[in-house]
């Protein structure tokens, strides 16, 4: 028997850890671990943090991810910009959700912005982003930026003001999430848009479950003239391929795209351009139901 090199044994302060989300009962998305950097449970959830060589921090929330440092720019980017280059004249932003920072930062990109709404159930989540994600919470220091703690869903429902464009950036269908997918809530949505508002909402993977993207679809349609999904490449979210649903009542993402002022205002993005806008709409043959 030859003998065992000791050197081929890794030291002991560092073990290999890894984890792994599953996306069905027979596949999933696995990291190696470098340290878990905060664990706890909030009001609403159980929120991770932790540190992964390939991917950066990394939030779980109920153990699902919700984004990593090294890929958040795609859903980030694209849950934003394709209504923000579709709507004429967006002034005000209604946020739903976004507890992470990511989805404000971007909007709050845009100069023509003049007001921009969060309105997050919870506020751990706000807060471990700041410490963990401070790249991607910054739009927090904006002065046009306003948080509000509480429920999208009550918000919505009372809301005396007008938005041009609100976006839901929640967590998937079922738990907390689940009434922020409803056909009632998003009637209450459209009526606290402007007479030319956009909805933009993130709709998961066609790919595993076409029927829950379809769901949404057909919610949003019962109140919406009109409703497109687009995809975008997500690494680190189920199938790595995900959708997003615009909703708008005057304006058609491809029609009115104005990529002029994208021209302009030349912003810092990494996905989003003038020729992703247009791209993201072609759906393959399989989801030509939508
Ligand atoms: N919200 C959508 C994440 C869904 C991921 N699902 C999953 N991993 N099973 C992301 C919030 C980012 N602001």
């Amino acid at each position: 028997m030859t003998d065992i090199k000791e050197e081929k044994f890794l030291p002991p302060q560092a073990p290999v850890i890894w984890f792994t989300e599953k996306h069905t009962p027979d596949c999933g998305i696995t990291f190696r671990v470098n340290k878990t950097l905060y664990s706890g449970k909030t009001r609403y959830q159980r929120l991770d943090v932790l540190d992964t060589p390939e991917f950066g921090n990394v939030m779980l929330l109920d153990g699902l991810v919700m984004l990593t440092q090294k890929d958040e720019f795609v859903y980030h980017e694209m849950i934003t910009q394709i209504p923000l280059f579709t709507h004429k004249n967006p002034k005000s932003y209604l946020v739903i959700g976004g507890g992470d920072g990511g989805t404000i930062s971007r909007v709050a990109l845009h100069p023509e912005i003049e007001k921009i709404t969060e309105v997050e159930i919870d506020e751990d989540v706000v807060k471990v982003s700041r410490k963990f994600f401070p790249e991607i919470t910054s739009g927090y220091d904006d002065a046009r930026v306003e948080l509000i703690i509480g429920d999208g869903i009550k918000f919505v429902e009372n809301s005396p003001r007008k938005y041009d464009i609100v976006t839901v950036d929640s967590t998937d269908p079922f738990g907390p999430a689940k009434g922020l997918f409803s056909e009632k809530f998003y009637r209450d949505v459209y009526n606290c848009l402007s007479g030319d508002g956009i909805l933009t909402v993130q709709s998961e993977t066609p790919f595993y479950d076409v029927d829950a993207t379809k769901l949404i679809y057909k919610n949003l349609r019962k109140s919406f003239p009109i409703v497109r999904v687009y995809l975008a490449f997500i690494p680190t979210y189920p199938a790595g391929i995900w959708s997003f649903c615009l909703a708008s009542k005057l304006y058609d993402p491809l029609a009115d795209f104005d990529q002029r002022r994208y021209m302009n205002l030349s912003l810092p993005l990494k996905y989003y351009n003038s020729a992703i806008h247009k791209a993201a709409f072609a759906l393959p043959t399989v989801y030509d139901c939508f």
